[in-house]
């Protein structure tokens, strides 16, 4: 029996009716996975599908914490497990008001297309809370995440569930939680990965994202274009992590990186964002004098613009014609009218850092123009591939230098690269990345999923 999509839609909408980000989720992705398996009869009358859509379990729970004040506060706690049928359930907290059961199975299915592409043993979950960090004393913060974590230890072990970071959970987060879950369980294991340096955490964490990204860019230069690597000209959006590990990368390869933004100012520099200036950004953060235009004080030659985006920079700097674009801000930070600027601008490769930053108004446009787009599924992936290498440290008992992490993301970025390729040929397109990273994540799946039953 073959799928329908509009029929198989139906039937999971039917099931999650009030969950608009999930149903969004699968039906991107049943575009491309639905004509491969009517194509392949190895996955047909499996179920397959009704299967990947629904979760193994979901877990909801209540998290009391008292505030400064001696208040009450009660939040909301969630995970949700779909599938281990590659491994650990592994993926991010997030700690944000918006989190619901919808955002969470939707972020879990995104989470696992990375996980899969890997190529490490992870499956996705994800889990968090309507806990808004924001404005919260440090205190608070702790209290928090101690009255979470005594819910949350009864689910995970370091060979069933290891959690890490996303929004609104970073080191500081982290530490907190590792810490109570130590003193439930009186155990000191990676049941955690963002941790700290001193207490198990991965060299190259915060560089990965930036830095994978990077790698992916340097092979659809090599295999793609056949390019001789000189000169690129690059625009980058954001300032922060993501934007500066991938600053840091181009300007190491002697390509030049001509903007940086922030979410009010974009900075176009003429004269190139160099180790010296980018110096300065890092700095700039690091002492919470974060504003991007400070640069401009430092660095009187550049241009700096209120509400406007690296991509406009036709406007700004004339007679320039740009290979890559690095979206790392954030998500939907290309519309359609930011693609058709992007294409004026001579584009040639679009690869994202940020999570869902360009909309599919844009995509279609890159589709249209021939311009090589990289998903972040595909390109962002180095996140949780350095997690993956933190959990097998961890299991080690032992931590790699900075220079065998790195050659191992490389590798990894690699390995997406090659799987894109090989599923994601196109007549139209040399490859069409985004049904590469799709159909590459069925197949992984699929295939763990049929050799152990049903499961
Ligand atoms: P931040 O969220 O701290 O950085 C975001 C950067 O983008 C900041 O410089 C911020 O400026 C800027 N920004 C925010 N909103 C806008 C906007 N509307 N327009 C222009 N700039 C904006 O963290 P990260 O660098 O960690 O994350 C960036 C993106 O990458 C996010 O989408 C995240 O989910 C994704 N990501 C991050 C990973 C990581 O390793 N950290 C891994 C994978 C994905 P301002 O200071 O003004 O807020
Ligand atoms: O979106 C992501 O890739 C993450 N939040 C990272 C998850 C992880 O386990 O490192």
């Amino acid at each position: 029996m073959t799928y329908n999509k509009k029929d198989f839609l139906e039937i999971v909408e039917k099931r999650n009716s009030n969950q608009p980000e999930f149903l969004q989720a699968v039906e991107e992705v049943l575009e491309d996975i639905i004509p491969f398996i009517n194509e392949n009869k190895k996955y047909q009358n499996k179920a397959l599908l009704e299967r990947m859509v629904e979760p193994e379990r979901v877990i909801s729970f209540r998290v009391p914490w008292l505030n400064d004040n001696w208040q009450i506060q009660v939040n909301r706690g969630f995970r949700i497990e779909f599938n281990s049928a590659i491994g650990p359930y592994k993926g991010g907290l997030r700690f944000h008001p918006s989190v619901n059961e919808s955002i969470l199975k939707f972020l879990w299915f995104e989470q696992v297309f990375k996980n899969a592409l890997t190529t490490l043993p992870m499956w996705g979950w994800k889990g968090g809370s309507d806990f808004d960090p924001k404005w919260k004393s440090d205190n608070e913060i702790m209290k928090f995440c101690q009255s979470f974590m005594i819910e949350l230890y009864r689910h995970i072990w370091p060979n069933t569930d290891v959690p890490a970071g996303d929004i609104g959970v970073w080191a500081r987060e982290i530490g907190y939680l590792f810490w109570q879950y130590k003193r439930i369980r009186n155990e000191f294991t990676g049941i955690l990965t963002w941790k700290g340096l001193e207490f198990g955490g991965s060299l190259i964490r915060p560089e990965a994202t930036g830095y994978g990204l990077v790698y992916f860019v340097e092979e659809v230069l090599k295999n793609i274009l056949n390019d001789n690597f000189i000169d690129k000209k690059v625009l980058i959006s954001g300032s922060w992590n993501v934007a500066q590990f991938a600053a840091e990368k181009v300007i190491e390869l002697g390509w030049k990186v001509l903007t940086m933004s922030d979410s009010s100012w974009t900075i176009y520099d003429k004269c190139w964002i160099n180790k010296e200036k980018l110096e300065f950004i890092k700095e700039l953060k690091n002492n919470k004098r974060w504003r991007i235009k400070e640069y401009i004080k430092e660095y009187k030659d550049a241009i700096f613009v209120e509400n406007k985006k690296p991509w406009d920079i036709k406007e700004y700097i004339k007679n320039i014609n740009i290979d890559i674009a690095l979206p790392c801000a954030t998500q939907n930070e290309i519309i359609d009218k930011d693609a058709k600027k992007l294409v004026k601008s001579g584009v040639k490769i679009i690869a994202e850092g940020a999570n869902m930053p360009s909309t599919p108004e844009a995509i279609n446009i890159y589709k249209k123009e021939n311009i090589i787009y990289v998903p972040w599924k595909a390109s962002n992936a180095g996140w949780v591939a350095v997690s993956g290498l933190e959990m097998t440290q961890n299991s080690l008992k032992y931590s790699w230098t900075k220079e065998k992490v790195d050659e191992k993301l490389k590798t990894i970025m690699k390995d997406i690269y090659k799987q894109c390729q090989i599923y994601g040929k196109n007549k139209e397109w040399k490859i069409d990345f985004v049904k590469g990273a799709n159909i590459a994540w069925f197949v992984k799946v699929a295939d763990a999923m049929l050799a152990q039953g049903i499961v």
